[in-house]
């Protein structure tokens, strides 16, 4: 590597950790692509694809390529249809760890998908600079601290337990956004730091999947920056049948609605597919 080529990656790299990282993403004029990474054996839709670490960097490499705006990395399947199985904590470590120092040095900011506040630390440590909590600060009780002592910017998703088809999925998020707000606020989380998320497919129905993306521009109450992730998930089969990796459609149609719902941010894993649905809507919207 160059000198100018090292200084380059290194000024990146610093970029990836301003205190604003947030807000200056945020200024780009139109919705960001979150990649996402998964270096699990057991994802839904890419399970053990990325597991080597080699295939790992290359993956991320692409997304960076096609364009990517963050990377999003987990090493523990959040299981989005129930069937959790707890990755003990050494080995969750021990996924990321050959990974992510290459991913951070691809120069683009990188947040660290788990519901563990010591995974979040290492990841930290090794450069990640945001971090994806699906439990939105309600399952580790030292996470907001976590999140608050390292002044980064997080995204706070909605979950449950199990989907309840009874409940107004409407008023559940609200509620649960809501008391993740007020976790972050008593730990010190600046607002200006905090991404909410519906959670789309996390203890849901595929209706109320629906329903989350078709109501996103309710949850603009808040005043914070909106993420969607429907990439692949379910409740795209229930529409219109297809294995998680024949779900492309789908995924770009949900994504363009919850954009054009308010969502600031759309993490998918096909990046560049999804990038150009984005640009195709906006020139679409600006020809008008
Ligand atoms: N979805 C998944 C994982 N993390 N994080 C946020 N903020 N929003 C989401 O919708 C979301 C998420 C599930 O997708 P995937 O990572 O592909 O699956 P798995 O968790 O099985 O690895």
């Amino acid at each position: 590597m160059t000198l100018a080529h090292r200084s380059a990656v290194h000024s990146d790299r610093d970029a990836t950790r301003s205190p604003d990282l947030l807000a200056r993403l945020l200024a780009h004029d139109r919705p960001l692509v979150m990649g996402v990474l998964n270096v699990t054996p057991d994802s839904f839709s890419d399970g053990g694809r990325f597991l080597d670490p080699a295939a790992a960097i290359e993956q991320a490499r692409r997304m960076v390529a096609e364009g990517a705006d963050i990377l999003d990395i987990g090493a523990e399947s959040t299981r989005p249809y129930g069937d959790a199985v707890d990755v003990p904590l050494e080995e969750e470590l021990g996924r990321l760890e050959p990974v992510l120092p290459a991913v951070v040095a691809l120069g683009v900011p990188v947040s660290i998908d788990t519901i563990k506040a010591k995974v979040a630390a290492a990841a930290l440590a090794a450069g990640a600079t945001i971090v994806n909590d699906v439990w939105g600060l309600q399952h580790d009780p030292d996470m907001a601290r976590l999140v608050a002592a390292h002044a980064v910017p997080v995204v706070i998703m909605h979950n449950r337990a199990a989907a309840d088809p009874a409940i107004d999925i409407m008023a559940d998020i609200t509620a649960f956004l809501t008391r993740s707000l007020e976790i972050a606020a008593r730990a010190g989380i600046a607002r200006e730091r905090i991404v909410l998320d519906p959670g789309i497919g996390f203890g849901k129905t595929p209706e109320q999947s629906l329903i989350a993306i078709a109501r996103l521009g309710e949850l603009r109450s808040f005043g914070l920056p909106l993420l969607v992730g429907a990439s692949r998930k379910r409740f795209i089969d229930k529409v219109s049948s297809a294995p998680p990796d024949r779900r492309l459609g789908g995924s770009i149609a949900a994504h363009l609605a919850a954009v054009a719902a308010g969502a600031a941010i759309i993490r998918t894993h096909d990046v560049a597919e999804t990038m150009q649905a984005l640009r195709v809507a906006a020139a679409i919207r600006s020809a008008r």
